[in-house]
């Protein structure tokens, strides 16, 4: 038994399922998780010694890679100052200037303390704003594990196939109106039934839990008219895709401007940070100068903020260009390998975050990537753990690439397919 298998036999023991969350378990992939001792740039290295090429990089925060030392060291001096104050502090300011300098549709910005917590306030305020309580959201998509979020989600729902989940009642995720992902005809056929009662349209810009799915051409701008038109918000979640499709997140990208957006991951610099911004008319109901409650013991926490500020401040002079050209050329090495095998494969690619799907068809939609070979996906996992790349436990993630990734780690995750037969 490895170090791994006896630590993860003990979690199970006090952590439901041995883990902290669900897609860690790895059990989507039929295989047990490695437990890991340290991270650095792009790899990670398991509690048996063992150093993987890291493809997940803690499901997208680590776009500098793991252990950047700017960042370890701006996280080393906030540490000597204390670890929570539970007041304001300078870096809080300092990374709400940054993100609203970055995002377009800014104004304001509040920190909470994940994605999770940043959508569902996004949501409290759309509907206190506008006196409406749907939401449309759309199906694949995942927006943390808030009640109202919970109807046909991505990412570990998805992976773990949990129709729903108990505990959410019914009354609650009534108000929530499903679409298909890039399906305006019938986000639009939404509003014709329930005009004067949706709230918001809060969608991932760029899909990142149901495997990668990119937004088709003129679905973004049909959802922000649809919403100008019926007086709904538009609510961006760029938990994924903020800071990292551009500096300026998707809605620099698309050039699509939300009323609310959500963030996560990449402005916490890997520790625990999400926040929500918008117009500031809309923001401004927040209290205490608000009427609209949400509040955090932690948010705002001054390691948290520093590492943010250390991240965006490296990432605002970083060349994302060049890294997405290499993504774009990682992509074509995989596809040929994958051909030289005789393998179908679909794979997106957006930026840095790309997904294989083994499928030959289009992946569009949740119900196109379902149509993927999944237990493919898996012996694919287990196939490339083998080989020292450590790809997402989930036919449903994202895989993410970073500035740190050298070329050699590039070429070895390409030279890993090589060897795999499906
Ligand atoms: P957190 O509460 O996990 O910080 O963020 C929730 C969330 C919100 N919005 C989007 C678009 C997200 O992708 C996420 C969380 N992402 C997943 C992986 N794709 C988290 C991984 C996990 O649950 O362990």
């Amino acid at each position: 038994m490895s170090r791994s298998q006896a630590l993860f036999a003990q979690a199970r023991r006090y952590i439901p399922g041995g883990v902290n969350s669900p897609v860690r378990a790895c059990a989507a992939v039929g295989c047990e998780p490695l437990f890991i001792s340290s991270a650095r740039g792009g790899t990670i290295t398991s509690v048996e010694g063992d150093v993987y090429i890291d493809l997940v990089q803690s499901w997208g925060p680590m776009l500098l890679g793991h252990s950047h030392p700017e960042v370890n060291a701006a996280v080393r001096a906030a540490v000597e100052r204390g670890t929570s104050y539970g007041a304001p502090c300078e870096d809080e300011l300092r990374l709400a200037e940054m993100i609203v300098e970055a995002l377009p549709g800014v104004e304001m910005v509040r920190m909470v303390n994940s994605g999770t917590e940043a959508a569902m306030s996004a949501l409290r305020l759309a509907r206190a704003h506008t006196g409406r309580n749907k939401v449309i959201k759309f199906e694949g998509c995942y927006h943390g594990h808030a009640d109202a979020f919970l109807a046909s989600a991505g990412s570990g729902v998805a992976t773990l196939s949990i129709p729903g989940t108990p505990g959410v009642p019914p009354a609650v995720v009534a108000d929530t109106l499903l679409a298909p992902y890039n399906d305006l005809a019938a986000t639009e056929a939404m509003f014709s039934v329930y005009a004067k009662e949706i709230a918001a349209v809060i969608v991932e810009p760029a899909a990142g839990n149901m495997g990668l799915v990119p937004p088709c051409p003129g679905f973004l701008q049909g959802l922000h008219d649809l919403c100008d038109a019926h007086g709904a918000l538009l609510i961006f979640d760029e938990v994924i895709t903020g800071f990292r499709l551009a500096y300026g997140g998707a809605q620099t990208r698309y050039g699509i401007i939300p009323d609310l957006t959500v963030l996560g991951k990449i402005i916490g610099g890997g520790l625990p940070v999400g926040a929500y911004g918008g117009k500031r008319e809309i923001m401004s109901r927040i209290a205490p100068g608000g009427d609209v409650y949400q509040a955090g013991t932690l948010s705002g926490n001054p390691l948290a903020m520093a590492a943010g500020v250390a991240t965006l401040s490296l990432l605002r002079q970083s060349d994302y260009p060049a890294l997405e050209n290499r993504v774009e050329s990682l992509c074509r090495g995989l596809e040929e390998s994958f051909a030289g095998r005789g393998l179908p494969v679909t794979i997106t690619r957006l930026a840095s975050m790309f997904t294989v799907f083994f499928t030959a068809s289009p992946v569009t939609d949740f119900s196109s990537a379902k149509q993927a070979d999944t237990a493919c996906y898996a012996r694919y996992f287990t196939h490339m753990r083998s080989r020292g790349v450590f790809i997402a436990p989930s036919p449903f993630e994202a895989a993410m690439v970073s500035f740190a990734h050298s070329d050699a780690e590039l070429a070895a995750v390409v030279a890993a397919v090589v060897s795999f037969a499906g």
